[in-house]
């Protein structure tokens, strides 16, 4: 796509100037240490990796391309009609660090839409797993199927040139996220459908075109659901799970389909992207442990019952963030301002009413707010979709776009393979005790 691929290029020289300077003049510049209990505890908060594309700042939550959350739903290109923004333009956002005009996402929103087809051995391959297969195995496995078209795999073969890798690995990127609505629809109308079949509507855009295929042709509402969702999901900076993988996989030079599928795999744990389900599970035993909605006094003092015996009570909570996740407010205002009628929504205001507040006098959580899953699920089950555990393709769907923009730029800025180094036990108690 040559107008996405020009972007990238005019840029490309000034950004490898910069990461070349970094490397060549300040090589042996320390940007932090490392502790024994970091090493035994994930790493957490070890600065080694780069994100032009997202951080997620502590205290605003994740800013994109240096652009908040409420910036960008205000800034980027919709339909006209449409409250929430196109993703051809969050995707035209998150590859060129460049704000799209509404030219530029309709002509990612064109491109997909001529990339969008799926090959029929791949509903195949995804046919003949056993029916109880979870939703994100299959998700994983359809990308995994798709990873015989990758335009990088051909190139390689063949011997592209290394300044060039990105420019297949932006091929690959465009015709998987093209797929990517499309296949998780083919799955739910597989898994809770009667496998139904219903092709995307050449006028609609890529997230809308999802409600299409799951039989909510005609909705506009669940449309804007899907377009902020699929915004509010695309990124997360670098270091988490799902992000970590992907770049790992692809700094091996294993192709889009190949990274993403195991980024995938990383999202399907239930301690990364299985989240939002619990969430919604939660919600939904409270509503029928008081056989409808409690009263405030109730609530508060369910709350302080769980929180006494220990219970965790998901969707609060962040390893990063400070402060309630503006993820969480957006969709907090989708539902006011359409005014969904929904018992859950509402058990969702009383808990935030109440439950930070309680924390707070608590003072063990770092984070007393909500995070996005607060009210992810409660959101789709609203609109129908009330299979909890395919929330979590909902969010590789968005994901992706993401994930796979981090690899164009990590090959095009020529990032080498990965390879920690690791020590043995008895190294590292010999260097303690040496000190
Ligand atoms: N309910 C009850 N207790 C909680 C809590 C919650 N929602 N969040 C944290 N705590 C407790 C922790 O269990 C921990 O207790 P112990 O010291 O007894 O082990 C203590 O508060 C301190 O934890 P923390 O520093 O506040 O939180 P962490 O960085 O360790 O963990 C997270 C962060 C998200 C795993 C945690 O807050 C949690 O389990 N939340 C609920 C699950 C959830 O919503 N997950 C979705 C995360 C979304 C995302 O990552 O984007």
């Amino acid at each position: 796509m040559i107008s996405l691929e020009e972007r990238i290029a005019e840029q490309l020289p000034n950004w490898r100037e910069r990461v070349n300077r970094l490397r060549n003049e300040f090589g042996d510049f320390k940007v932090c240490d490392v502790t024994v209990s970091q090493i035994y505890g994930g790493i957490r908060g070890v600065q080694i990796q780069v994100s032009d594309i997202s951080y997620v700042d502590p205290n605003e939550g994740i800013r994109i391309r240096g652009y908040s959350i409420p910036e960008l739903l205000k800034i980027l290109p919709k339909l006209p009609g449409a409250e929430f923004p196109l993703a051809g333009g969050v995707y035209y956002l998150l590859l060129t660090n460049e704000l799209p005009t509404f030219e530029d996402a309709m002509i990612v929103e064109e491109e997909w839409r001529k990339r969008s087809l799926i090959p029929t051995y791949v509903y195949n391959t995804i046919r003949r797993m056993p029916k109880e297969t979870h939703p994100m195995t299959l998700f994983s496995i359809g990308i995994m199927a798709l990873q015989k078209e990758s335009v990088f795999a051909k190139e390689y073969e063949i011997g592209v040139v290394k300044d060039d890798h990105w420019r297949y690995f932006l091929q690959d990127s465009l015709n998987l996220t093209a797929k990517l609505p499309g296949l998780a629809a083919f799955i739910y109308n597989l898994k809770y459908q009667d496998g139904i079949y219903l092709p995307p509507k050449a006028d609609h855009d890529w997230s809308a075109n999802f409600g299409v295929m799951i039989d909510r042709e005609g909705d506009p509402k669940y449309y804007d659901l899907c377009r902020l969702f699929f915004f509010l999901h695309c990124d997360h900076e670098g270091g988490n799970v799902s992000a970590h993988a992907t770049h790992l996989v692809s700094s091996a030079l294993s192709d889009v389909y190949l990274s993403c599928a195991a980024g995938m795999n990383g999202l399907a744990g239930p301690l990364h992207g299985l989240a939002n389900q619990e969430c919604l599970k939660w919600l939904l035993d409270v509503r029928e442990y008081f056989n409808g909605i409690p009263t405030q006094e109730q609530l508060e003092s369910f709350l302080r019952l769980s929180l006494s015996e220990g219970k965790i009570i998901p969707g609060y909570g962040h390893a990063v963030l400070r402060t309630t996740d503006p993820r969480f407010t957006a969709q907090l205002e989708f539902a006011r301002s359409k005014n969904l009628n929904s018992d859950l929504l509402q058990l969702v205001e009383m808990v935030f009413a109440i439950l930070p507040g309680i924390l707070m006098e608590n003072g063990k959580v770092s984070n007393p707010w909500p995070n996005v899953d607060a009210i992810n699920g409660a959101l789709q089950y609203h609109f129908g979709v009330k299979e909890f555990d395919f929330y979590t393709v909902l969010f590789g769907v968005s994901r992706i776009l993401g994930l796979s923009a981090h690899i164009v730029w990590a090959r095009a800025l020529l990032k080498p393979i990965e390879r920690p180094k690791s020590l043995t036990t008895s190294m590292l108690e010999s260097m303690i005790s040496k000190k």
